[in-house]
């Protein structure tokens, strides 16, 4: 058996080449990072190396201690993941104190997780304490619409939430909690990856102004379909705009509120 044929390694191959293929990963934009189950951890243990060095994360993650994470390498371009794996991507896995990680297979020549590896595992740990073990993916990309999007709406939760939800009948049974949106910031710190995480409690799609989204997901196609549905809906969204013309109708709050009774979702009732 290769590497490659585990169906975990697959699943993140074929996700992060659809991102690219989007669009959404130019040069080395864009990361991801999946928490492995028990079993599929197990399944895969013949091809680790257990003799790797620990490297510590500079902070600590108690939440995820011994759990492991297949990754993106920092500065590796999504591009080049499928044809290349074990250069681009790579299995980490935290020590006991969830303060170190060391890599068990993947990142070869010296490569690191990627940029935003803090933010994904606060993220990851965000998830776990609220949804348990249901969460397992955590996608950061660069979406065109979306990002156009940040330049002109007021960068406010409702205001994000409602302009997308309006924008196709499914948004808001995709996304019934909204989405989060922070204001431009640096990236890659320690910084962002707390507010971030803050937000992970409530959304499942964070929208970074003026730089992507972050989104998380119980599984690939799920997370996948989020950020698809997103920058779906913002495509539609500034093509209204661009049109320049007035807008005649739209979804009401009276609408939402049959579609979330028809579905069973639970909708964020503040942004109507
Ligand atoms: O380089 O997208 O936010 C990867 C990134 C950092
Ligand atoms: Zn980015």
């Amino acid at each position: 058996m290769n590497v490659t044929d585990l169906g975990f390694i697959k699943g993140f191959i074929r996700m992060a080449a659809d991102g690219y293929a989007r669009g959404w990963h130019e040069r080395n934009g864009g990361n991801l990072t999946y928490r492995l189950k028990k079993s599929e951890a197990d399944e895969a243990r013949w091809c680790f190396d257990t003799k790797a060095q620990w490297v510590s994360l500079g902070a600590k993650i108690p939440e995820l201690a011994d759990e492991i994470f297949l990754v993106t390498g920092s500065g590796k371009f999504f591009r080049n993941i499928e044809p290349f794996p074990s250069e681009n991507i790579g299995v980490c896995e935290l020590d006991q104190s969830g303060g170190s990680y060391r890599i068990l297979w993947g990142l070869d020549n010296d490569s690191k997780p990627t940029s935003e590896f803090l933010s994904h595992l606060m993220n990851h740990a965000a998830k776990k304490r609220a949804k348990g073990d249901s969460y397992r993916v955590i996608y950061h990309c660069h979406p065109t619409n979306l990002i156009a999007l940040s330049f002109l709406l007021p960068l406010d939760e409702k205001t994000f939430t409602r302009e997308l939800w309006e924008m196709i009948t499914e948004c808001a049974i995709v996304f019934p909690d909204g989405v989060g949106v922070m204001p431009w910031e640096v990236c890659g710190g320690r910084d962002i990856a707390e507010k971030s995480a803050a937000l992970m409690d409530k959304y499942d799609v964070i929208v970074w102004a003026h730089h992507g989204i972050f989104c998380a997901g119980e599984d690939f196609d799920l997370t996948f379909g989020l950020a698809d549905t997103i920058e779906k809906a913002a495509e539609i969204r500034l093509k209204i705009m661009s049109a320049n013309a007035k807008t005649l109708q739209t979804i009401t709050p009276d609408n939402f509120k049959e579609l979330a009774k028809a579905f069973g979702v639970d909708l964020a009732e503040r942004f109507l």
